[in-house]
């Protein structure tokens, strides 16, 4: 590649990369199940199909799954299963649905920082934060990254406070060896298009206990008794469609092997970037297995020679979209404006210099490999590229 697109080369891909492009195994499979659900005129209400769904996950996970609309309608109902009161410490390294779901069950989000090597909650920090109105942690597994689990149950345990975690990114990876769904007092997994496990919109909440496994359910089926009569609380409408579900049976035979060629992909990645000056990657702890849902690398603008928005934009000139997630941390948002005053050095520093790069099954080695050299050509041009027109 001899010059980049940004400065008149030709574009790495045409058509372009997306940041997400979803695979699906068995289009038979999912349409004659989809006729099966139209002919039987059961489309929701916690149907054949949400139930087998939720079979599966639970087989994969290796505890009970409730399926939900969307992983926000899944925290709020957790939150609110969990007997939160008070305050609840997360990241503000995180997407906004962590803290909404929060503020929406009436709780207080703490901010706190990231470690700056995992981008996963500090657990020093959450400690720190704790105090006598704190009644949970939240845990996020960032971008598929399992968080350091072990420190966090043994302050969560100290503290007698609930551990949970959103797991929104985190389907198939593991810690210690175990799935990802086991740890905490429950966690909630995303299964929205962006993911690795996919149903349009929806997620799960996973959990060992049973009366969290149980209030869920009726939570998100407003809260009716078993003869679906009278209410027995104020629940909410949190179900998931049979379609949903259908497509999630589908995805879900192939997340294996999508895992897996994620995991290729993101060696390719490390391997080649991570030769270049001012690029980084997140750290993995050797017990943690990371299902790379997405696939961050922190650019250093000094020694890179651009920063991470020059970078994205030459990127998207070569066809190759990129998302900056997190930008800006939640602790900046105007929906959060009593926090903005908080110093967060870390998330500060993984926020502005973070960029993700695309990688789904359809993102081959040679496709990668594609990536890699656009990245390099870009940084051989840094300085024209920094001082390209791009209106
Ligand atoms: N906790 C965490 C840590 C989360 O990251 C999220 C959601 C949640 C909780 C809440 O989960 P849900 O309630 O959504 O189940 C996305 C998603 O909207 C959001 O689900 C996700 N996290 C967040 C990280 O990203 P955008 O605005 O960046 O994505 P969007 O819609 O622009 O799509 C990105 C790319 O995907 C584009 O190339 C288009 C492509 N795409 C998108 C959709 C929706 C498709 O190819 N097909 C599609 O159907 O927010």
């Amino acid at each position: 590649m001899a010059k980049p697109a940004i400065l008149g080369g030709k574009p790495a891909f045409a058509p372009g990369l997306k940041l997400v492009d979803i695979s699906f195994s068995n289009y038979e499979f999912v349409f004659s199940r989809m006729r099966e659900a139209m002919d039987s005129s059961l489309l929701t209400n916690n149907g054949m199909f949400v139930r087998q769904f939720e079979g599966a996950l639970g087989k994969k996970v290796g505890v009970d799954c409730v399926a939900v609309a969307n992983a926000t309608l899944g925290l709020m109902l957790l939150y609110k299963a969990a007997g939160l009161r008070g305050k609840i410490i997360m990241p503000s390294f995180t997407f906004c649905a962590t803290a909404h779901a929060a503020v929406w069950a009436g709780l207080e989000p703490v901010f706190v920082d990231i470690d700056p090597e995992t981008f996963t909650i500090d657990p020093s920090a959450v400690e720190e934060a704790i105090d006598d109105k704190t009644s949970a942690i939240v845990g996020v597994h960032t971008f598929g990254n399992p968080c350091d689990i072990d420190r966090l149950s043994s302050i969560a345990k100290k503290h007698d406070v609930r551990l949970l975690f959103d797991s929104a990114h985190a389907f198939g990876s593991t810690y210690k060896g175990r799935a990802i769904g086991q740890f905490g007092d429950a966690e909630v997994f995303s299964t929205h298009a962006t993911k690795t496990l996919i149903t349009g919109e929806g997620g799960f909440v996973a959990s060992a206990d049973t009366r969290i496994i149980d209030y869920v359910k009726r939570a998100r089926n407003f809260g009716f008794d078993d003869k679906n009569t009278d209410t027995l609380f104020c629940g909410m409408n949190a179900k998931m469609t049979e379609m949903s579900a259908i497509l999630g049976l589908d995805i879900l035979t192939g997340t294996h092997n999508a895992i897996e060629q994620k995991g290729k992909i993101a060696a390719r990645f490390r391997s080649r970037l991570g030769k270049l000056p001012g690029i980084s990657f997140q750290k993995v702890g050797s017990e943690s297995y990371h299902s790379y849902c997405f696939f961050g690398m922190l650019i250093d603008p000094v020694d890179f020679g651009l920063d991470r928005d020059v970078l994205s934009r030459a990127l998207a000139a070569e066809n190759i979209m990129t998302r900056k997630y997190f930008y800006p941390p939640l602790h900046l948002h105007s929906s959060y404006k009593k926090y903005n005053f908080l110093k967060l050095p870390n998330t500060m520093n993984v926020s502005e210099n973070v960029l993700c790069l695309p990688i789904h099954s359809k993102v081959s080695a040679k496709a990668a490999d594609t990536i890699c050299d656009a990245i390099e050509t870009i940084h051989r041009h840094a300085l024209d590229v920094r001082n390209a027109r791009t209106d």
